[in-house]
């Protein structure tokens, strides 16, 4: 992980730089005649030029309606383990999806922790992996990285509880949370609204042009009571040349619409002050030429030559989360606990020692002892 080009104390910072695979010269060749869901040069330039992309009305409703139905298992799925283990005396079936969460979370605080815990993950329902390979929105992303696709390993569905702290994600890079491995690969991110994102609900903001250096600026760990990395905003401005004021991009997006972003953008979730919960859904992609993934997963093969594969091995995929399940279990550790640990923890000072972070060393120094 810490290679020659180390430069202080902690593994993550690096004195290398990518400009190169982040801005324009990383663009491919773009089509004469564009297929369905592409975008035209102009904007896909600003992809590379920004670092981002807002499209509204991209999707059909039925696409993401068949989402919104996938999430509402998945609240299924964690209301019943929940009930069965004694942990809520109500299932709170009648209540909509914009609400369930937030009822479940009154009995038992902070579930939605539990939806990225190995045994608990929301599930890979048909709606998401039919969104995350759909045609029109591969054709846009073979914009930005070539027709040679595969999903990243690092997708999540997201609630936003209303006035949940822990669910309030500070500024950051994406790439700060990989290996410095992969700091010159480039994986587009789309962030997808399952209502009207907007200030008041938490959307996204991110900081315009903050990928041109191409580096990763010194984060730190963990923010207030989340499992989340921060990045401080003069850091920020010192290492990766921005002006918070003038470069900070608010991105209201409607349902339907989607933002994508590069993995070095600097960018935050806000906090949710409605009273509905903000579902949203963050897929990645990148080229299978670059063999990146997450802390040992792979991800899955969708596009090869510029069409999409006609059986995408969504098992073989999912295979993978079955060894975190049972490391889980090994390492003794509560499922239902609302802790999430993981190596990004080991990569950046940490200045704030929360649940998260205590556990997790915790269990580092055991796992030591036992061998
Ligand atoms: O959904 C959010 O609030 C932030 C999401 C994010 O940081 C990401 O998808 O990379
Ligand atoms: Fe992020």
């Amino acid at each position: 992980m810490a290679g020659l080009d180390k430069i202080g104390t902690y593994p993550g910072e690096t004195t290398k730089a990518y400009p190169e695979k982040y801005d324009i010269r990383a663009m491919p060749p773009q089509p004469k005649v564009l297929k369905p869901g592409q975008l035209p040069e102009n904007e896909i330039r600003k992809f590379f030029e920004k670092g981002f992309l807002l499209t509204h009305d991209f999707f059909h409703k039925e696409e993401l309606d068949a989402c919104r139905r996938d999430v509402e298992k998945c609240v299924d799925d964690l209301a019943n383990v929940l009930f069965k283990a004694g942990k809520i005396s109500d299932l709170h079936k009648e209540a909509g999806l914009f609400e369930r969460l937030t009822l479940i979370e009154r009995e038992y605080p902070d579930a939605n922790v539990l939806l990225h815990k190995p045994r608990t993950k929301h599930y890979l329902y048909e709606g998401f992996h039919n969104l995350w390979s759909n045609e029109r929105l591969l054709n846009l992303i073979e914009q930005l990285i070539g027709p040679d696709i595969m999903g990243n390993p690092v997708w999540n569905v997201r609630p936003k509880v209303p006035n949940n702290e822990s669910l309030v994600i500070p500024w950051h890079q994406d790439a700060g949370y990989t290996d410095n491995e992969l700091y010159g690969l480039l994986v587009p991110t789309a962030w997808i609204p399952l209502l009207d994102a907007t200030k008041e609900n938490g959307c996204l903001e991110v900081v315009q042009g903050g990928h041109r250096t191409g580096k990763v600026a010194r984060h730190v760990g963990c923010y207030k009571n989340t499992w989340y990395l921060s990045l401080p905003e003069d850091e920020m401005e010192n290492a990766l040349d921005v002006n918070l004021d003038k470069d900070t991009v608010l991105c209201e997006v409607n349902y339907g619409g989607l933002v994508i972003f590069n993995n070095m953008i600097p960018h935050r979730g806000l906090e949710n002050s409605s009273s509905s919960i903000r579902w949203s859904l963050d897929l990645r992609w990148m080229s299978p030429r670059d063999n990146g993934g997450w802390y040992g997963k792979s991800g899955v093969l969708m596009r090869s030559g510029g069409r999409t594969l006609p059986n995408i091995d969504w098992t073989g995929f999912l295979q993978q989360n079955e060894e975190d399940k049972k490391k889980e279990e090994k390492e003794g550790l509560d499922m239902f606990e609302p802790i999430f640990t993981s190596p990004y923890f080991k990569r950046w000072q940490i200045t704030n020692y929360n649940k998260h972070v205590k556990k997790f060393f915790e269990q580092e120094k055991k796992g030591k002892m036992d061998v």
